[in-house]
């Protein structure tokens, strides 16, 4: 049998950032909800998880470097909403987060989860913000646990 390392769904005594972008707020908020939803599930407490805004998912990987060289955090998730339909510039910002994003977590080495939402249309982006499992937020924060967890044994 191999051995297999895994991290568990566990957040106690971890600590999390969520980096969080105001545009498209009514969706954005949503998903913030369902991260907290999640690490709280999972028995992180309250002081130990720290939401930070930023205008919009452009300016999350900056935010998210400055939070991860503070040292304070197991685990960093981002989240935002960019929606095709509501932009011209959709492709240079979808690009730049995810990017961005990609290269804070190689460049600092801490798990640096994608929760930004890249969608079509704003239906879309309501499906993708909804309960539980459906909500990107929801997903993000638990990948965030599972990695901070085995974090430990690696
Ligand atoms: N930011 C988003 O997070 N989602 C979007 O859909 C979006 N649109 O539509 O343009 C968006 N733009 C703002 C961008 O992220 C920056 O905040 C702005 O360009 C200032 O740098």
């Amino acid at each position: 049998m191999p051995k297999i390392i895994e991290g568990k769904l566990n957040a106690q005594g971890k600590k999390f950032a969520i980096v969080a972008s105001r545009y498209n707020d009514f969706i954005t908020e949503k998903l913030v909800g369902g991260a907290l939803d999640a690490l709280s599930r999972c028995g992180a407490a309250d002081p130990d998880v720290e939401v930070f805004k930023v205008p919009g998912a452009f300016e999350i990987p900056l935010v998210a470097k400055r939070v991860a060289m503070t040292q304070r955090f197991d685990a960093i998730i981002c989240l935002g909403a960019v929606i095709r339909g509501a932009t011209p510039h959709f492709d240079f910002v979808a690009a730049e987060a995810s990017k961005g994003i990609a290269h804070v977590m190689m460049e600092t080495g801490l798990p640096v989860i994608f929760g930004v939402i890249t969608v079509d249309t704003i239906e879309q982006a309501i499906e993708r913000a909804g309960a539980k499992l459906d909500n990107k937020g929801f997903s993000a924060a638990m990948a965030a646990v599972e990695m901070a967890s085995l974090f430990q044994a690696v």
